[in-house]
């Protein structure tokens, strides 16, 4: 799948292709990063690319005709009608419903915003969909953009160990529980005790392990994220044992 970044720092998309399991994404060839300077679309000597808006206000907004001439020659490029996402404080939170949903599809343009904002024209000929990464407040639509681009890549087949996308947190809704590794004994720091692993770990009984793992994720689940337990109860995934667990707890 191809991804068109329109930004005016491509610089900060050179990092992540080269690192971790998201770069095996680029070298099998599943994803494909293209970045656009938008300040080559500018029309003046000066390259300017933003200016204040109209009717006052704080800060400056990105001009319409160089937004315009970059969508123009990414479309021409690509040959396809592939959705344009601006990453924007008033966008569609994402999660991971819609990181699947992109993950199924050709790709996407990536509108990258900077300053306050974008020229609202340029929003309604052309804009698929805004997004937002949530209630705080950044510089800019790149890091959101390269979020999204991250949680897609790993997605894509063979990037990940078989089944450790599908026993993602958020993939059946729940949070996962604590983890351990060796040793199976931590000793105590001064005026502290030892830290052992939960004997259940150990004990190579993989009905009662597999029930623990899902009571901590649950318990873990209903402290966190009370809204995790309702979506899942909603949409029938918890089951009478789930439920006969979450009422022992003292939350
Ligand atoms: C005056 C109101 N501000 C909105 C909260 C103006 C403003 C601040 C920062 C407009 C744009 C920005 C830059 N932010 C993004 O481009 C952005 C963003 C974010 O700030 N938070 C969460 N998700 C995103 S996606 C793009």
């Amino acid at each position: 799948m191809r991804f068109d970044a329109i930004t005016l720092f491509p610089e900060l998309f050179d990092a992540w292709p080269k690192h971790g399991v998201t770069r095996r994404a680029f070298d099998q060839g599943l994803i494909e990063l293209h970045r656009w300077q938008l300040r080559d679309f500018a029309a003046d000597a000066y390259r300017r690319v933003d200016d204040r808006p109209f009717g006052g206000g704080p800060g400056m907004v990105l001009l319409a005709e160089p937004l315009l001439r970059a969508l123009a020659a990414v479309r021409a490029a690509r040959g396809d009608a592939a959705p344009v996402l601006l990453f924007s404080p008033a966008g569609q939170r994402l999660d991971q419903a819609l990181v699947r949903e992109l993950a199924g599809g050709a790709g996407a343009v990536l509108l990258c915003g900077r300053y306050e904002g974008v020229d609202q024209r340029v929003i309604d000929r052309h804009v698929t969909l805004e997004v937002s990464l949530g209630d705080y407040v950044l510089s800019g639509g790149e890091l959101p953009a390269l979020v999204l681009l991250d949680a897609i890549a790993r997605l894509q087949p063979g990037v990940l160990t078989p089944g450790s996308a599908e026993h993602d947190s958020f993939a059946d809704g729940l949070l996962e529980g604590p983890q351990y590794s060796r040793p199976e004994r931590l000793e105590a720091e001064p005026g502290g005790a030892p830290a052992e692993v939960p004997a259940v770990l150990l004990s190579g009984h993989h009905a009662e392990l597999a029930r623990w793992r899902r009571e901590q994720a649950l318990a873990l689940t209903a402290r966190r994220r009370p809204d995790l337990i309702a979506a899942a109860r909603a949409a029938g995934r918890l089951d009478a044992a789930d439920e006969r667990w979450l009422r022992t707890l003292a939350l």
